[in-house]
């Protein structure tokens, strides 16, 4: 065979960039939340900052709004690999096991600080049901507290009879079945689409949501309840991780803890914003009445009972720990 140098030189170029190509490693994240919101801002930051500590290594590509995934889709898909990173609603996992509803437990858990304090509580416990299934938790990051949207006054559970209830998770759900109101599960996503048909007149969510999802202009009522702040935990597929090399590894790790610190601070400042940007609106935000406090905190006190019956000894260990102040 004759020698052939320009054949050559094309083969050791296109090696070359393959080994330039291998280098670079690209994960997908799949979110369920429109880009303005502040968890998905949060993860666009987190991106950008593994993006810087690696080097350009680790290009993460976040995919918002449930484009990539349903929200309820997102954990079974960074389990099997179709993703190697996601944002997913702890809570939206509940019947799967009781652990990952411990904050959407109506009352347990109503301040920032004690949410971290449940958050802390409830780690181990998620370290471990994650771990079991080949993946982890990198950071979570709680909603703003929880409150009740309702398109006519409530001044007690009474009232929330025959309410359309939209539910995003087993826990609101729930909550609808204890009032006598009729549950419809519905992503935050398409909750816009379902308030503008009249499928729902009444959800309870955070001030963020109803933001995002232009409920003023369908509903007029929001009863600052403060009842939960349910968290969103950002999980990493463990073998897409581990084939990473250490630095960046390194690098996702402290994005990652960045990324937590980052956005428990901007939840907490984001929280009366979003209440004035609803009253500025044409909602009227109010405090609920003692009489539907008192009526909430009942419904709350059933579900941490049952809760506790099912989340057996993992739950056990999360409220005592959580209780240990
Ligand atoms: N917003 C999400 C979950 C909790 C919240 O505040 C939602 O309504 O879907």
């Amino acid at each position: 065979m004759r020698f052939q140098p320009f054949a050559a030189a094309l083969l050791l170029a296109g090696a070359g960039l393959a080994g330039t190509a291998s280098a670079q490693v690209k994960w997908d994240l799949p979110a369920a939340y429109p880009p303005g919101n502040f968890h998905t801002e949060n993860l666009a930051q987190f991106a950008a900052d593994v993006d810087k500590l690696s080097a350009g290594k680790l290009k993460i590509q976040v995919h918002a709004n449930a484009s990539l995934f349903k929200a309820n889709e997102i954990k079974r898909a960074v389990q099997g690999g179709q993703a190697q990173i996601g944002e997913v609603l702890l809570v939206n996992f509940e019947n799967e096991n009781a652990a990952y509803g411990a904050d959407g437990i109506p009352f347990l858990a109503t301040s920032y600080a004690d949410s971290k304090k449940l958050a802390v509580a409830q780690k181990p416990v998620l370290d471990k049901l994650l771990a079991a299934q080949g993946m982890m938790l990198l950071y979570t990051v709680p909603w703003p507290p929880q409150g009740i949207y309702a398109k006519k006054e409530l001044n007690s559970v009474a009232d929330m009879k025959g309410l359309k209830w939209r539910a995003y998770s087993p826990a609101t759900a729930r909550i609808a079945e204890l009032v006598g109101a009729q549950p419809v599960t519905i992503q935050a996503a398409e909750l816009s689409q379902a308030l503008a048909t009249g499928v729902v007149d009444s959800y309870m969510s955070s001030g963020s949501t109803g933001y995002d999802s232009k409920t003023y202009e369908s509903l007029k009522f929001w009863y600052d309840t403060q009842a939960w702040l349910p968290k969103n935990g950002v999980i990493i597929n463990k073998a897409a991780f581990d084939a990473l090399d250490k630095p960046t590894q390194d690098a996702v790790q402290k994005a990652g803890a960045d990324a937590e610190t980052r956005g428990w601070k901007v939840s907490e400042e984001k929280n009366d914003w979003y209440k004035k940007a609803l009253a500025e609106k044409g909602m009227k935000i109010m405090p609920p009445s003692a009489k539907l406090v008192a009526d909430m905190k009942e419904v709350g006190a059933t579900m941490l009972a049952d809760w506790e019956k099912k989340a057996g000894p993992d739950g056990a260990a999360v409220i005592t720990a959580f209780r240990k102040k």
